[in-house]
């Protein structure tokens, strides 16, 4: 049987059927735990994902939740420590919503040479939802929590209740002030188990990983978790994703030294600064485009006009331009954006028509953000060492993590005379 057509059946209702039947919009890398990228380059053409076709990336096994059980606790610097349930979540609080381009940082690990640790994801494993919830801000300020500059509000995955690692990120007090969210909806629909049922963060523009999924506690602290007391903490470890997971690991680092934390969440700064690279933390999204349309497999003619249509994003700022090559990146040329901006957070879409000669012909996308940072050409290799991000590479590191390079993502095309 044909598997069913997942825009008709909304969300899948065959939680016992493998990861690729419920989801055949997805490439499967790991079934267990559920890891899978989209599949086409034309899931990402829109201004949202559809539910189905938005990539999953999930550490360890998907929890089954009750959500009238469900409780999310706020301790640590507050006045009053709570512990609310999804109906307070949902009605005692304002209602935002966010449009996000949410990207994982190991987007793109398959095009580091030689290969760095973990699943290799190519272009896939980003989407673009628009996600409904509570504001965190609300919620600190109603209890009396520390909301100083400076300070961490530590955020906890929940499939620790099932014995598994606590997936636990601090997020910089400013960012989860100015526009975080606990979500509750995704597209206008309830989320899925895999996307967080019933609660996750969104942490808008930042990478994937910040955004913690079946959030179930909420810690306000002095420092990001880090340091023996979070090491062992109940038994558990709660530093392992912040601290040693989602860290740029230059090539040739064997120094532990530079493993401190580090009280920066600027995740340009320091891979712009070669000099000043420490691990930099995996926060804010590096600016980045895809073209969505010509693929490899399109029938084109010289007698037509080619459209060129496709998606840039760039974290917490604006994309400020998007140029296209149609020569392998001999010569660039402005691309227009068409239809509305949806927010910083959002895909911007850019459009480029191109009068096609007969032949073999690459095209490449490059975007800048507003702070005039351009997508670098390709990737390091590791005995370039140290480095940030400088000379047009992006600098090769242990985890394969926040490769937004150019070159890798262009499309080969063939046009008929
Ligand atoms: N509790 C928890 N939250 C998590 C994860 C996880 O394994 N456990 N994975 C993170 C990573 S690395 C990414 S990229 C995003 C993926 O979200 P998605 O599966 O909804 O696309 O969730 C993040 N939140
Ligand atoms: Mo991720």
């Amino acid at each position: 049987m044909p598997p069913e057509d997942p825009h008709e059946t909304g969300p899948p209702d065959r939680p016992d059927a493998p990861l690729d039947e419920r989801y055949p919009g997805l490439n499967v890398l790991t079934a267990d735990p559920e890891n899978a990228e989209t599949s086409a380059r034309s899931h990402l053409e829109g201004y949202l994902t559809p539910r189905e076709e938005h990539y999953i990336r999930t550490h360890h096994r998907t929890p089954d939740i009750d959500a009238d059980d469900w409780t999310v606790s706020l301790t640590g610097m507050v006045e009053d420590g709570i512990e609310l349930s999804m109906d307070e979540i949902r009605h005692d609080y304002p209602t935002d919503s966010v449009v996000h381009m949410m990207e994982c940082s190991g987007n793109g690990r398959a095009y580091f040479d030689p290969d760095a640790e973990g699943d290799q994801w190519t272009v896939g494993a980003v989407g673009s939802a628009i996600w409904t919830g509570t504001p965190v801000r609300d919620l600190l300020n109603d209890h009396g929590a520390a909301t100083d500059e400076g300070l961490w509000l530590s955020v906890m995955g929940g499939e620790a209740k099932e014995g598994e690692d606590v997936f636990c990120r601090s997020i910089p007090m400013e960012k989860a002030l100015d526009d975080c969210l606990l979500a509750y909806e995704m597209n206008g629909d309830p989320m899925t188990p895999e996307h967080g049922y019933p609660l996750r963060l969104i942490v808008p523009g930042w990478f994937g990983n910040n955004s913690v999924k079946w959030v179930d506690r909420m810690h306000v602290m002095e420092t990001m978790v880090a340091g023996e007391e979070w090491q062992s903490r109940n038994g558990h470890d709660y530093t392992e994703y912040q601290q040693s997971s989602y860290r740029i690991v230059p090539a040739q680092d064997d120094d532990p030294e530079r493993h401190e934390s580090v009280e920066t969440f600027s995740t340009y700064e320091q891979l712009r600064n070669p000099e000043e690279i420490r691990n930099a933390y995996l926060f804010d999204q590096l600016v980045k485009s895809l073209i969505t349309s010509p693929t490899e497999e399109a029938a084109l003619s010289s007698d037509e006009r080619v459209e060129i249509t496709g998606v840039a994003w760039a974290g917490d700022d604006a994309v400020e331009r998007v140029e296209l090559s149609t020569d392998g990146g001999e010569t660039w040329d402005e691309a227009s954006f068409v239809g509305p901006d949806l927010g910083r957070h959002a895909v911007r879409k850019f459009r480029y028509v191109w009068d096609a000669t007969p032949g073999q012909h690459t095209l490449l996308s490059r975007a800048t953000d507003e702070e005039g940072r351009e997508q670098p050409v390709t990737v390091s290799t590791p005995d370039e060492g140290l480095r940030g991000i400088s000379d047009g590479k992006y600098p090769w590191n242990e985890k394969g993590y926040g490769n937004n390079a150019y070159v890798p993502l262009g499309v080969s095309v063939a046009v008929e005379e």
